[in-house]
């Protein structure tokens, strides 16, 4: 039967009511869920190739791009269930496109669903998914500076994943003020170091991942 959404809701409540019934459903079928979310070219489909390599098909993913399907190709590649939502110039996801996404995944087996947010750190902060947790994903390159100039991401994550870490030498990067910059903003939030490229704490995330399930 065809839900009933009143017509004078704003966006943003259609957003939330469709947020809430993903919620459900994910929590029904046992799963755990994640929203990534981080600044374009961070590193977010690295890790979770990383992540698909370790964990195969106990991992599903929904990818959130601008255009193409080049993220979900690359994590189908590492080995789980992977569906692309193009968004057509949106800058990020929303929770409507986020279930018709999550309709091509077959849950069977699957123990954390993670969605990588459109690459942006601002807007998609802002919308509930019907995720667990979101998680802010920070890059080296970006500078020290992120998560005190755009703090929305920051405030609301449970987790923050500080990656490219094997470029800190050549980037003289201060970490150590950027942990305290993410605290003050956050002081429950999870700080997690790693790099996907050499694996460097990367079992620090996939631990994060297993004590979630
Ligand atoms: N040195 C280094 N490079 C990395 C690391 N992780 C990712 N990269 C590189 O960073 C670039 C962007 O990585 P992606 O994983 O595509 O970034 P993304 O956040 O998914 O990008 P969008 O989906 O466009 O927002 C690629 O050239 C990666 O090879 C890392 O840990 N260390
Ligand atoms: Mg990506």
């Amino acid at each position: 039967m065809p839900k009933e959404i009143p017509l004078n809701l704003s966006l943003r409540e259609k957003n939330d009511l469709t947020a809430r019934e993903n919620r459900k459903r994910f929590k029904d079928l046992g799963l755990r869920v994640l929203n990534m979310i981080g600044s374009p070219g961070s590193g977010k489909t690295a890790i979770l190739e990383y992540t698909a390599r370790k964990l195969g098909k106990k991992l599903a993913v929904i990818e959130g791009d601008v255009a193409t399907t080049r993220d979900a190709d690359r994590v189908r590649a590492c080995g789980c269930q992977a569906v692309q939502i193009e968004t057509g110039g949106g800058c990020h996801l929303n929770a409507e496109q986020v279930q018709k996404a999550f309709g091509q995944i077959d849950p069977a087996g699957v123990g954390v669903l993670i969605i990588e947010n459109v690459g942006n750190l601002v807007c998609p902060a802002a919308w509930d998914l019907g995720e667990d947790a979101k998680v802010a994903v920070l890059s080296l390159p970006e500078g020290e500076e992120k998560p005190s100039k755009y703090p929305a991401l920051f405030v609301r994550a449970q987790a923050v994943l500080i990656t490219k870490i094997d470029l800190k030498a050549v980037l003289d990067y201060n970490l150590e003020q950027v942990k305290a910059d993410c605290r003050k903003l956050n002081s429950q939030a999870a700080i997690l170091e790693l790099s996907a490229k050499t694996g460097e704490g990367m079992e620090g995330w996939l631990e994060y991942l297993t004590k979630l399930t």
